[in-house]
């Protein structure tokens, strides 16, 4: 039985690694030679080829929802006030001065006012918020798209990961995220500064947060002080890219 699970792990890494050396193979081809374990092999194939086709590719839009299927009460999670002096500071004066800078693997590191940031063309969409902790919500977000910002920083070819910085804290640990060049680059991942036709409240990330529709709530950075273009996410914090990646091993790939 135990084998059997293990089979298709073994037959797709297989495939996956062809190409690159024949490394993996050797432990397979054993398997392979019983006529038995070559049926099931072939059939477990079948299978995975399937499944393939019937995920949505990563490029796929999250589906979009209508004004008046949003959720009467969007509930807060996590941190929703970055408990910081500089933070007040900004609260005090409407994030008037609010900056991200775009930095990393660009030719030409950015420094996003909120009035760039609300003048650039705006995405709009309604989307399903789903959280781990086993709760949903549909809101509307609108901002600007991650991607053209990145073309207009000069993006580098050596880059694989935006990371975003936020302005909270857990203890002494900095929220973070990031996501790879699929996602920066997907139409729906936007830095959203309105919420249901307002500004971002507080609680939800003001005055910027991220929305990356095809993955999971905490994926979500809220209070973005920082964008950051990078070739390897070694040496940021934990190394696996996320909060709560480093701190509770939560998947850094969170798909929907
Ligand atoms: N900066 C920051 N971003 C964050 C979090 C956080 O604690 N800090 N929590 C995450 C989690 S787990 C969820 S479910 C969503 C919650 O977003 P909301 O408060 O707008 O509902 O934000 C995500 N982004
Ligand atoms: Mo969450």
């Amino acid at each position: 039985m135990t084998d059997k699970l293990i089979l298709p792990r073994r037959r797709f890494l297989t495939g996956a690694a062809a190409g690159t050396g024949g490394l993996l193979l050797s432990g397979c081809d054993a398997i392979v030679q019983s006529p038995v374990a070559a049926d099931m092999l072939d059939q477990v194939g079948g299978l995975n080829r399937r499944f393939q086709r019937a995920v949505s590719p990563r490029e796929a839009l999250a589906k979009e929802y209508r004004p008046g299927e949003r959720s009467p009460l969007f509930r807060t999670n996590g941190n929703t006030f970055p408990d910081s002096a500089a933070y007040l500071k900004h609260m005090a004066t409407n994030f008037a001065d609010w900056r991200i800078p775009v930095t990393g693997l660009v030719a030409r590191p950015l420094e996003l006012s909120m009035e760039r940031i609300r003048s650039l063309p705006q995405r709009s969409q309604i989307t399903r918020h789903d959280c781990v902790e086993g709760w949903s919500a549909i809101g509307q977000w609108q901002g600007p798209q991650l991607g053209p910002i990145l073309k207009m920083a000069g993006l580098s070819d050596k880059a694989r990961y935006i990371v975003f910085r936020c302005a909270d804290n857990f203890g002494d640990r900095p929220y973070y995220e990031s996501i790879d060049l699929v996602d920066a680059f997907h139409p729906q991942t936007i830095l959203a500064w309105q919420m249901n036709g307002e500004r971002l409240p507080i609680g939800h990330g003001a005055p910027v947060r991220m929305r990356i529709e095809r993955q999971l709530g905490y994926k979500q950075a809220k209070f973005v002080q920082g964008i950051e273009a990078v070739e390897s996410l070694d040496g940021i914090y934990g190394g696996k890219g996320g909060y709560w990646e480093d701190v509770a091993r939560y998947e850094w790939y969170a798909g929907i």
